[in-house]
């Protein structure tokens, strides 16, 4: 395979025990979920994203296939690509493919193995392309690269419905520094999940097989490997659900009886049924996504869906 350098901008490569334990000694404790985000928690990801009940996955890839032509002429030619979360970038080609002369791929992911396995893939399937890995937490400012030919326009790709992850202020404001990253005349192309019969929220979150449960309580072997705590996984139970006051599902683990956890040197109780919130990822209809980009400096241009309308991809023009 082909070596691509990477740019590493060191994200703390483990948990941070200030983050973790400000979080765990919280009224409500809570983790950040991109220590959902290990290698096997990776590898996990990659799993539910063939599940059955996980329909984002396939709802995307198909709207992709569908349009990808039109996206690319939307983007026009010799763009950046600039893709947040990469991961495996398996949707990335969908898009490459139809490009024209893209200029250069930085694909910015926390996960540092998949990141260069994947961006060496790319790399080898697009010889003529400049691939400029990037490893960071990308909720943090990040310097790009150079690169070697000038580009046209900056254009972002953040694809399966990540931007959920944030409440919707911090999304508002992560939205507005990637306009900063593209600059004037910039663009975004957005996957979003779609508002949807909560039962089938609920099937995406809680698969019969229990890979989103190992996700799910992956972030706790990840903290007693990192920062010598002590959970016990078989205490505490995966519990997903779609709250429809706040348009989000909730990811949480429940601990099952009262007990004490040894984090690093710090006793943290837990009472018999209270939670750690582990992640939440909101649901938008397409006039509150719309609401939401603008109020981040983003229109969008145009949107595509798929026959269900289950989710949907738009394109986000800044303007000048
Ligand atoms: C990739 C972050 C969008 O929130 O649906 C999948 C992660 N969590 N199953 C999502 C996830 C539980 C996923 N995102």
């Amino acid at each position: 395979m082909n070596n691509v350098s990477l740019h590493d901008l060191a994200p703390a490569g483990s948990a941070s025990l200030q983050e973790v334990l400000r979080g765990l000694l919280s009224p409500q404790k809570e983790l950040p979920c991109k220590l959902l985000y290990d290698t096997i928690g990776s590898q996990l990801f990659e799993q539910i994203c063939a599940l059955d009940e996980y329909y984002p996955t396939r709802a995307e890839l198909r709207i992709m296939r569908a349009a990808a032509a039109q996206m690319a002429e939307r983007i026009g030619p010799e763009c950046l690509l600039i893709e947040y979360g990469s991961g495996s970038s398996t949707k990335t080609p969908l898009l490459l493919d139809q490009l024209e002369r893209p200029v250069a791929y930085m694909p910015i992911d926390i996960s540092r193995e998949v990141l260069q396995d994947s961006a060496a893939a790319i790399a080898s399937r697009y010889p003529g392309l400049e691939v400029l890995p990037i490893c960071a937490d990308y909720t943090r400012s990040v310097q790009l690269p150079t690169t070697r030919a000038a580009a046209a326009r900056r254009v972002a790709y953040y694809p399966g419905s990540t931007l959920g992850n944030f409440v919707p202020e911090a999304a508002r404001r992560f939205l507005k520094t990637i306009g900063e990253v593209c600059g004037p005349g910039g663009g975004l192309l957005i996957g979003t999940d779609q508002k949807k019969d909560p039962l089938m929220l609920h099937r995406a979150y809680n698969d019969a097989l229990g890979i989103t449960a190992d996700f799910n309580l992956n972030i706790l072997r990840r903290l007693n490997r990192e920062l010598g705590a002590n959970f016990n996984l078989d205490r505490f139970r995966h519990y997903a659900f779609y709250n429809p006051v706040f348009a989000r599902v909730e990811m949480h683990l429940v601990s099952l009886i009262a007990q004490v956890v040894r984090v690093a040197d710090v006793e943290i109780p837990f009472a018999r049924g209270e939670s750690i919130w582990t992640e939440a990822s909101y649901k938008y209809n397409q006039d509150e996504f719309a609401e939401l980009v603008a109020g981040a400096g983003w229109r969008v241009e145009q949107m595509w869906t798929d026959d269900r309308s289950l989710f949907s991809v738009e394109y986000l023009v800044r303007d000048k």
